[in-house]
């Protein structure tokens, strides 16, 4: 049982300091404090992370490229059950637990939803009893820094290792392995097996940085590795770079220094359009080829037979970004285990799943033939040969052609990764019910004919410790009283709370506990960007990556909408609203950073026009990350899930709004479709084009969003403010995005939902009039959101990819 008493912790506190910083406590600096804590707890987990339970069930290793974790301290004093004593103990110490929290950096070692989701998983895993482990990229810099100069995104470097090191890391020098780049490759006759030989190539060292996952009080603890690139042999620095094929000059080794060190430098953020550069496969292939030796390596350890694996081992792949996966484990079986190729498949396909995570086209990974060819030979010549036979399977089924070139792994001198994904892979899952149902009828269809078995819905889930228990400890008490604790270990008892829907008491106190939310988020906006925020205001939030899909174009259009009513009638009937926005756009993408600039501009016009009398604010939030979600969430009323349907695969923050008690406001896209089905018609506030008629558009054409705007004055008048000079410093940015709308037809409907949009709006004013009407719905949110924890997602997992026909699954279908 991991646990410590108030008394033995100040005392390890004490000689903590003074072994790490040789002073007193009274002296030392938060970031001192902090990084005493963590050291502290650290060594209270140390011998639970290392004890192994190798051999008891199965291993599950999820790769991903991107693990967006958030800061670990509170996640794991909760977890570890010790949060009191820790509190407690520091207290008597003169320390402010809260201020060592704060002081943690956030690192943003991911873009948005799918890194995020990777996070929520290790959490889950943990919590359920689950080996699962993590193997990612420990970035030297993630996501870029946010800031805005005149409205305008800048980005800043995020140099999230200013002490060089992570306070929870342990670095693990003794597992390192090296990743092979380049080279030739030579096939030779060995006694009549073929051998091959890779001369000449660059050797990277891929050096683990291990991280403890921590489940839910049960001493259950798992590890996320993370994978640093450096030169081969640390000791002889870079000078004499111990590269075999690089012992030449000083500039060679400098060269070569440049070459390992470049592939973990930086996260590559999600761009407007998929690009294949030459970087990013090398970090695909680095994290992957890292990952699986370590896994064999670990495997072998254990006298476990090779031909077994699938049996023992379940490896899955977070999108196409680790696909590798798939050619690097055949590389192994065939190349270093010595299998047939018949047998390295099999295996590798039983072992293998997948998750798609987009339908965007231009989201889909390709990468040109001449470029897999160079950096990766060996790689190569395996997909080539996996493509040769798949080919041959499909003609002797199929005889059209067309259909055959579109399955093809390889296609004009691109390599497709959905396909390898599919092809080389027991299962694939879809992460939200519509999702899946146009992966298998639309995007996959030709795949899903083929192998239907291997299709399967995994809707999201969130971490509900880390999203309610954590972030919103006010709710989160009074739940418990309600209805006692099981609900933190199992998410369905939350529906007991229903039978409070028309109890005024609890009803008025889940308003407090917002008011409450809202009045701290109120002075953190002060504080943070001096804007007077009113706490009696609807806080109304669109937080998440800055896409055209996502559309918060819609937004501020009904924003402006709104403001010109307010103008043109002071006593326009609204509620006082406060709209939030948080969002990075990828720094490539112009249309995303213009319509940054535009809902900068209108704050900046709305908040200083006291025509209006503080009927708007619009506030929008700098550098949103995990962080600050965890601030916003718990004070939101209206969650803002407007993405074009068909569009965004799931979206996760949908599910953490609910889950705090904010009512959606929603087009039926992603898991907004099971937010609805769980909370009925009259506690969701639907609109806007259903995925059929999207697709049909999509398909057949037939809209014109110039005829709309010739048609409605009211859109009109919006769309005509971006280029008249309404809203003051936007002359490029506003025509441009104009001409998103107008001369480029409005490819995400925007225009065509607006009017919808605005009703809707309309309607949850009113719905806001009547306060108790407004808690009622808000309860019935929080009740039946238990299905989105990911312990549920986590568990639809293991019971049907990872455990699927194993002896464990019996006992799994208890969880
Ligand atoms: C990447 C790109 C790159 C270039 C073009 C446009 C584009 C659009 C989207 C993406 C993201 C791809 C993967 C991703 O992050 N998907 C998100 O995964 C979440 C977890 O499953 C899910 O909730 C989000 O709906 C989905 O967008």
């Amino acid at each position: 049982m991991i646990t410590i008493s108030k008394k033995k912790f100040k005392q390890y506190f004490e000689s903590k300091m003074y072994s790490l910083y040789a002073q007193s406590i009274e002296g030392a600096t938060n970031e001192q404090l902090l990084n005493v804590l963590c050291s502290v707890i650290k060594d209270i987990i140390s011998k639970r992370w290392i004890g192994t339970r190798l051999g008891c069930e199965k291993e599950i290793y999820y790769f991903s490229i991107e693990f967006l974790m958030g800061r670990q301290l509170k996640s794991n004093l909760l977890n570890l059950d010790i949060e009191d004593t820790i509190r407690d103990g520091l207290k008597e110490m003169g320390i402010k637990l809260e201020n060592l929290i704060e002081e943690e950096c956030d690192p943003a070692l991911g873009n948005g939803g799918l890194g995020r989701l990777a996070a929520c998983f290790l959490d889950s895993m943990a919590s359920l009893n689950i080996s699962g482990h993590g193997y990612g990229l420990r970035y030297k810099y993630g996501l870029f820094e946010q800031k805005f100069v005149n409205g305008y995104q800048v980005e800043v470097p995020d140099n999230w290792l200013t002490q060089g090191s992570y306070i929870w890391e342990t670095v693990r020098p003794n597992k390192a392995t090296v990743v092979k780049f380049e080279g030739d490759v030579y096939l030779v006759n060995d006694n009549d097996r073929l051998k091959v030989i890779h001369k000449n190539y660059i050797p990277v060292m891929a050096m683990p940085y291990d991280i403890p996952i921590i489940g839910y009080k049960n001493d259950y603890i798992n590890t996320l590795r993370l994978f640093k690139s450096e030169i081969v042999n640390r000791d002889f620095g870079p000078i004499t770079a111990n590269a075999k094929n690089h012992s030449g000059s000083y500039e060679d080794a400098l060269k070569y220094k440049y070459y390992t060190e470049e592939i973990s430098q930086v996260l590559y953020p999600n761009d407007s359009n998929y690009a294949g550069r030459l970087l990013r496969l090398k970090q695909e292939y680095f994290l992957v080829s890292a990952g699986i030796q370590d896994i064999i390596r670990k495997y072998k350890k254990n006298k476990l037979k090779i031909i077994d694996l699938s049996k023992n081992v379940a490896i899955h792949i977070n999108d196409t970004h680790p696909t590798l996966c798939i050619p690097e484990l055949m590389r192994i079986l065939l190349d270093e285990e010595g299998l047939s190729w018949e047998e390295a498949w099999e295996i590798t396909k039983n072992t293998i799943s997948y998750t798609n995570h987009t339908i965007m086209a231009e989201a889909m990974e390709k990468w040109p033939v001449d470029m897999m060819k160079k950096l990766l030979p060996r790689i190569y010549m395996i997909i080539e040969e996996i493509n040769r036979r798949y080919l041959n399977d499909l003609t002797d089924k199929y005889s059209d052609y067309e259909r055959i070139k579109r399955m093809s792994i390889i296609n004009e001198n691109n390599i497709s990764m959905a396909n390898l994904s599919i092809v080389g892979s027991h299962s694939v899952n879809g992460v939200a019910y519509l999702h899946t149902e146009i992966l298998k009828n639309e995007v996959l269809n030709d795949f899903y004919l083929d192998e239907p078995q291997k299709f399967n819905n995994k809707t999201n889930g969130i971490a509900h410790r880390r999203w309610l228990i954590s972030c919103n400890e006010e709710l989160s008490d009074y739940i418990t009283e309600l209805i006692g604790e099981e609900w933190e270990k199992d998410t369905n008892h939350l529906k007991k709370l229903e039978i409070y829907k028309e109890n005024k008491e609890v009803l008025e106190k889940l308003a407090e506990i917002k008011l409450n939310n809202k009045k701290n988020f109120a002075d953190f906006i002060k504080k943070e960007y001096e804007i007077d925020i009113n706490p009696n205001s609807i806080y109304d939030v669109q937080i998440k990556r800055l896409h055209a899909y996502k559309r918060q174009l819609l937004n501020v259009l009904h924003i402006l909408h709104l403001y010109h009513e307010l103008l043109e009638n002071p006593n326009f009937n609204m509620e006082p609203r406060t709209f939030i926005f948080g969002a990075k756009a990828a720094p490539g993408y112009y249309l995303a950073k213009c319509i940054i600039k535009l809902i900068n501009s209108v704050a900046n016009k709305i908040n200083n026009d006291e025509r209006i009398k503080n009927k708007i604010k619009v506030v929008f939030v700098e550098n949103y990350g995990v962080s600050l979600a965890e601030k916003i969430i718990p004070a939101t009323e209206v969650s803002e899930q407007i993405s074009t349907t068909t569009k965004e695969a799931s979206g996760t923050g949908n599910m953490k709004f609910m889950m705090n008690g904010a009512i959606t406001i929603a087009t039926l896209d992603g898991a907004n479709v099971e937010i609805h089905e769980q909370v009925g018609d009259d506690n969701i506030v639907i609109f806007g084009l259903k995925a059929h008629q999207v697709l049909h558009y999509n398909k057949y054409g037939g809209y014109s969003a110039l005829d709309l705007y010739n048609s409605n004055r009211y859109i009109k008048r919006v769309v005509d403010d971006l280029i008249n000079g309404f809203i003051p410093n936007m002359d490029n940015e506003g025509r441009a995005i104009y001409d998103s709308l107008i001369t480029y037809n409005d490819e995400y409907f925007v225009l065509r939902d607006l009017e919808n949009y605005t009703e809707a709006q309309y309607k949850i004013n009113k719905l806001y009039k009547n306060k108790e009407q407004w808690n009622k719905i808000s309860l019935i949110n929080i009740a039946n959101s238990g299905i989105f924890s990911s312990d549920r997602t986590i568990s639809d997992y293991a019971r049907d990819i990872w455990f699927k026909g194993c002896e464990i699954n019996g006992e799994r279908n208890k969880l």
